[in-house]
């Protein structure tokens, strides 16, 4: 079991270590208490919640889990949702919110919170132009609620931090998929609580698809294939261990999953679904090509050999497995954490698919009326480090920006602390556009239409974005989620 006291000394090291100047080691692992905010979720007295810190050295861990050969377990692929029904208009699901015992170490189980005992999730496919519907009931101990990341979606449907769901009640989201095709995500978003339940499991791929994509011939249907990548650390029972490092990788919930592949292209959806990481995947320096931001197509593909992505943020890239003979392998690994999956060319296959020069031209910004400065930093004063935006912390009851509905904004974020303290910007309801990064080129990873960027220390990004349609409280926060539950969040409000 994991060393309460161990963690807890070597907690305050770490806190003490950043206030007087970012001291130690990345990857040391820290002990932060919770805000004592009575809005905050009671579950967080407790909590391991590091995140202060990117975890990429070695440090002997608290626990050491069960040994896992690499490349011995398939990956799976989640299964897509079925319908409980169907209307004209719309597709109704249902859903559970439920503690599952899942295969996690071969031979083993973990206890985890899942969506319909699945980790990862089941993939919702909805299509743009038809709503969706889905009624979770929480079948957990605690209040939930379900937010889908990327979603243009009616306040009431947003999964507003405060706007949980007790334990067995059930509530209906609605979701007019009135947007692009995109690869969104599904998550738990209860205020207090969501870095334990996402940490947890509580996390799937919600794929919106689109009839303007299906000319151009992309890979689909089996060969359209979403990744979610993410970092935990375990027990020597496969239980999880809320404390950093969290050095073990989950690739569709495996450890260094092998996943069979016919010698064709292929387009692959990946998330970086960790709670604080920030992933630098290649592919034995192979070409993958992006097509896909947060927010759906790229005007025009990219090749790249890296594809780096902060916690939140989703890239689609297509491989052709075409270019290699059966019998290949392939290895996708991250700079820091090393083999994440392995592709093998297992035989070949007929391909029609293509990756077309001009794939989804974005449409034109319109200007600016209103800029707004917004810095995102954590105040170490204190005995506990508090996140911050603009110095202060997440109040429900503070509205930061009233925005009149319709409105195109300039946000300028900014980066208050120093390294290693990077942070990523998620806003709700609207999908942005990166439009400076404080004078430097912009990132490969900020094309096309975006709803996170990451931003690192000490440096600024500007993002543009129109506020359409629907009225109400949306929040804004920093999807380091460790960061953002302590406070590192704010809220918008729509007006007419
Ligand atoms: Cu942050």
């Amino acid at each position: 079991m994991l060393n309460r006291r161990r963690v807890l000394t070597l907690g305050g090291l770490t806190v003490g270590g950043a206030a007087a100047g970012f001291l130690l080691p990345k990857g040391t692992p820290a002990h932060v208490q919770p805000l004592s905010d009575a809005h905050m979720g009671g579950q967080m007295a407790g909590m391991d919640m590091a995140g202060m810190l990117h975890h990429t050295g070695p440090l002997t861990p608290e626990t050491t889990p069960p040994p896992v050969t690499p490349f011995t377990t398939a990956m799976p692929v989640s299964p897509v949702l079925r319908p409980a029904a169907r209307s004209s208009t719309t597709d109704f699901y249902r859903l559970a919110i439920q503690p599952a015992n899942v295969e996690i170490f071969p031979g083993t189980t973990t206890p985890a919170l899942t969506y319909g005992g699945l980790f990862p999730g089941p993939t919702i496919r909805a299509r743009t132009g038809r709503a969706v519907q889905i009624t979770y009931t929480n079948g957990l101990s605690e209040v939930s609620n379900v937010h889908l990341h990327g979603g243009h979606t009616p306040q009431d449907s947003d999964g507003y931090s405060m706007d949980t769901f007790a334990p067995g009640a059930s509530r209906t989201y609605r979701y007019p998929n009135l947007q692009q095709g995109a690869t969104l995500w599904y998550h738990d978003h209860a205020m207090g609580f969501e870095a334990d339940h996402l940490y947890r499991g509580l996390q799937g791929f919600y794929v919106l698809e689109d009839d303007v994509e299906t000319p151009l011939r992309l890979p689909s249907g089996e060969f359209d294939v979403p990744i979610m990548v993410r970092d935990a650390h375990f027990d020597e029972n496969a239980g999880w261990v809320s404390a950093f490092p969290r050095d073990t990788v989950l690739t569709n919930g495996k450890i260094q999953p092998y996943f069979r592949v016919a010698a064709r292209k292929y387009r692959f959806r990946l998330l970086n679904a960790a709670n604080d990481r920030l992933l630098k995947l290649n592919l034995n320096g192979t070409e993958m090509i992006r097509i896909g931001s947060d927010g759906g197509l790229l005007p025009t593909p990219v090749p790249e050999t890296e594809l780096s992505l902060a916690s939140g943020e989703r890239t689609d890239f297509v491989v052709d497995f075409g270019r290699f003979p059966v019998g290949k392998q392939l290895v996708l690994s991250d700079a820091n954490a090393g083999p994440v999956l392995r592709f093998d060319v297992v035989r070949s296959a007929p391909d029609t698919s293509r990756v077309p020069d001009v794939l989804r031209p974005l449409p034109a910004m319109p200007p600016a009326t209103v800029t707004r400065d917004i810095t995102m930093s954590f105040d170490f004063t204190g005995a506990t480090p508090v996140g911050l935006m603009n110095g202060k912390a997440f109040d429900p009851n503070r509205v930061d920006y009233q925005i009149k509905r319709g409105t195109t904004e300039l946000w300028r974020i900014h980066n208050g602390d120093a390294a290693p303290l990077d942070h990523t910007f998620h806003v709700h309801l609207v999908q942005f556009r990166v439009v400076d990064r404080g004078g430097a080129p912009l990132l490969p990873v900020d094309a096309g239409r975006k709803d996170t960027v990451f931003v690192t220390a000490g440096n600024s990004v500007a993002v543009q974005a129109t506020f359409g349609d629907y009225l109400g409280k949306y929040v804004f926060h920093c999807h380091f989620i460790e960061h953002s539950v302590m406070g590192m969040m704010g809220q918008i409000e729509i007006v007419p």
